[in-house]
């Protein structure tokens, strides 16, 4: 590495934190003013630099659902705030990167509504099983009053969320053969970090493993779970496909993305940040759903000619009745929100 000494280097510190805004150790909730002279409105005020974490690859159409979101952000604050995208679980998996974020040592996410169960109750009714019809359902619900509220319940979490990406329907995949439901008796089943994953598993006569997601590939290799259960885009991407080559579509949950800001950044930002952030993050939506529909068919063909057996699932109500002692057993503890789905319906 060549080096830099003396005044030299003070002047490369000094011009990345020009460039970044940031004050020391890379967090920038202070606000260093950067005024750009232009009297655009927006563009006037403290410069930021943030991180968002996310858990997919770069090609992965949540990850370009955060990167439109930032590039948003960026042009309507005038070049003031810069959204990072971190892919790939580089700041850590989502359990973790929840708690940074919560903490504000990362300032912005996007996760599964799954582990967000664990951070906020009313989270977990997303894992309930066919709760929903199909995507439609989904988004007016997501899009509805009781949907978008959800994003502001979260705050008595130390989070604020700004919206709701697309993740299509999960099914069971194993290395084992996989037919019907009853060959998930006795499985190992991988499922993601909540305690309604657990019941649910019983209900079918499996056994839950939660682990987190990075960790189900050698996982599934090395026989510690028999199976997993994700959409197309994340069997696909996970390479998930080449460990556990047998699908079965049974569609059992919708469990949204959503895009997330820590409440501590949230509240020092001013008003104007926090609008073009929100509307940035609103407005991003429509693009990540187009994203998400070409990659779910691109993922569906590639799994197929690579080989996978798929089983379609073609009558569901074996399903609905194993699980129903769950949707039975939580029914109280989401009531006003399972009205809010039902009447999206
Ligand atoms: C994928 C979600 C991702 C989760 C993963 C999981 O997009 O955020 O980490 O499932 O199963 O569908 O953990």
């Amino acid at each position: 590495m060549r080096k830099i000494k003396g005044w030299k280097m003070i002047a490369v510190i000094a011009s990345i934190l020009l460039v970044s805004g940031c004050g020391a150790g890379g967090t920038s909730t202070g606000g260093n003013s950067q005024p750009d002279g232009s009297g655009n409105g927006a563009s006037e005020g403290p410069s930021y630099t943030f991180r968002l974490a996310e858990a997919h690859p770069a090609d992965y159409p949540t990850t370009k659902g955060d990167i439109r979101f930032a590039e948003l952000v960026k042009e309507r604050s005038g070049g003031r705030i810069t959204i990072d995208v971190f892919p790939s679980a580089q700041l850590g998996e989502e359990k973790a990167a929840i708690e940074q974020v919560q903490l504000g040592a990362i300032e912005f996410t996007r996760v599964s509504t799954g582990p967000m169960a664990e951070f906020n109750k009313d989270f977990g009714v997303f894992s309930l099983p066919y709760i929903f019809d199909n995507d439609d359902h989904v988004w007016r619900f997501l899009l509805g009053e009781t949907g978008m509220g959800l994003l502001d319940t979260l705050q008595s979490s130390g989070l604020q969320g700004l919206g709701w990406y697309s993740s299509g329907s999960r099914s069971f995949y194993s290395s084992k053969p996989l037919a019907g439901i009853e060959d998930l008796k006795g499985l190992k089943i991988r499922v993601q970090e909540n305690k309604l994953n657990l019941a649910i598993m019983d209900a079918l006569g499996a056994s839950a493993t939660p682990m987190p997601y990075g960790e189900v590939y050698s996982s599934l290799q090395t026989g510690v779970i028999d199976a997993a259960e994700n959409n197309y885009p994340s069997y696909y991407s996970s390479k998930h496909y080449e460990v556990a080559p047998h699908l079965l579509l049974d569609s059992h949950q919708r469990v949204p993305e959503v895009l997330l800001v820590s409440k501590t950044v949230w509240e020092k930002l001013s008003k104007e940040d926090q609008e073009i952030i929100r509307q940035a993050a609103l407005d991003s939506i429509e693009f990540q759903r187009e994203e998400w529909a070409k990659y779910e068919k691109e993922s569906e063909e590639a799994v197929r000619a690579a080989g996978v057996t798929i089983t379609e699932v073609t009558d569901l109500q074996p399903w609905k009745d194993a699980v129903k002692p769950v949707i039975e057993e939580y029914r109280s503890e989401f009531s006003d929100i399972l009205d809010a789905i039902e009447a999206a319906k």
